[in-house]
């Protein structure tokens, strides 16, 4: 695996989370692989979960790493070629990267959606810039449209507490106050798409997400309809991804706040969110805190859906 920015990337799943439950058995398994290498993790972005599961996972693989808060202490890097570099950013990533590179064997990046052009996110033009121009094997910490780390481990969660061959999954939108990307549910999308799970996804009517993501998915607007026999409830907010709207909040409704009353119409089901989660904005603190959610072993298996990824992409260097 030379790169890791979305389910392709991965191959066969059934594969990966074998590896997976392989590594968690014996996370320190591979402790020479990674000696006298470094990663290089650069965040764009805040992270509590991936910054320090990502590291937890490069050190029990035996690597050095280094971290990059892009913003608290970097000069600002410009993005875009051709521009007249008279504002605020001192630095352009056409220079950034190959120096970056120069120090390191694996880059990690997390940079988020602006949700100003979409075009623009959608194409991907941070992530894609570094895996152009480092030289080195690059993966996805969140990138502007997908979160394929969180994806994995949010399938190795499933994998271990499915009690059917083919549970059924629904991913609902819940309220937030502020835009947030699509890239926690579009990569959730591609991810479950991969799998013969059966899959619902529900949200109000202007929260389509992009037709690619969405896929073989039933998009059902009724929220309580969605749950009914649900197995496993995956929460997420997302701003709007459909023109003329594109990276706006068009609807604060607590009326899909996940609630106990909306849980008991489902088959028992798990909660899932990949956190941070807004407390009775998202979820109610009933939901969240019943033995039904699954929040901390899904944050948990972060540090193993990376360590098998580091993991991949350390073994194409040799
Ligand atoms: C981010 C998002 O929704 O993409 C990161 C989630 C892992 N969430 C927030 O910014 C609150
Ligand atoms: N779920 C997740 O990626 O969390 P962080 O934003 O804290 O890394």
């Amino acid at each position: 695996m030379k790169k890791f920015t979305c389910v392709e990337d991965i191959g066969d799943l059934r594969a990966a989370v074998a590896e997976a439950l392989e590594i968690k058995r014996d996370r320190f398994a591979y402790s020479e692989l990674g000696r006298n290498r470094t990663l290089l993790m650069i965040f764009f972005n805040s992270s509590l979960r991936t910054r320090l599961s990502t590291q937890k996972a490069a050190m029990n693989l035996g690597m050095n790493v280094m971290v990059l808060d892009v913003n608290q202490g970097a000069w600002k890097l410009e993005t875009e070629r051709g521009v007249v570099m008279d504002g605020d950013k001192a630095e352009h990533l056409l220079e950034a990267i190959p120096v970056m590179a120069s120090y390191c064997d694996l880059i990690g990046v997390r940079s988020f959606a602006q949700l100003k052009d979409k075009a623009e996110d959608y194409e991907e033009r941070v992530i894609e810039q570094f895996i152009r121009y480092s030289g080195r094997p690059v993966f996805s910490m969140e990138a502007a449209t997908r979160h394929p780390l969180q994806s994995f481990a949010d399938l190795i969660t499933i994998e271990e507490h499915k009690t059917t061959e083919r549970p059924k999954i629904v991913m609902t939108w819940a309220p937030h106050p502020k835009a947030l990307p699509q890239a926690v549910p579009n990569s959730f999308a591609e991810w479950i798409n991969a799998t013969d799970y059966e899959f619902v996804i529900t949200h109000p009517e202007g929260y389509e997400l992009d037709p690619k993501f969405v896929g073989r998915a039933k998009v059902e607007y009724d929220q309580r309809k969605a749950f009914e026999g649900a197995d496993f409830i995956y929460a997420k907010n997302w701003s709007a991804y459909a023109d003329p709207n594109y990276g706006q909040v068009i609807s604060t409704d607590r009326d899909w706040t996940v609630d106990s009353e909306k849980m008991a119409l489902t088959n028992n089901a798990y909660f899932m969110h990949c956190l941070p989660v807004r407390r009775n904005m998202i979820v109610t603190d009933e939901v969240i805190e019943s033995e039904r959610s699954l929040v901390i072993p899904e944050a948990a298996n972060r540090e193993i859906s990376a360590e098998v990824v580091i993991k991949r992409l350390l073994e194409s260097l040799k």
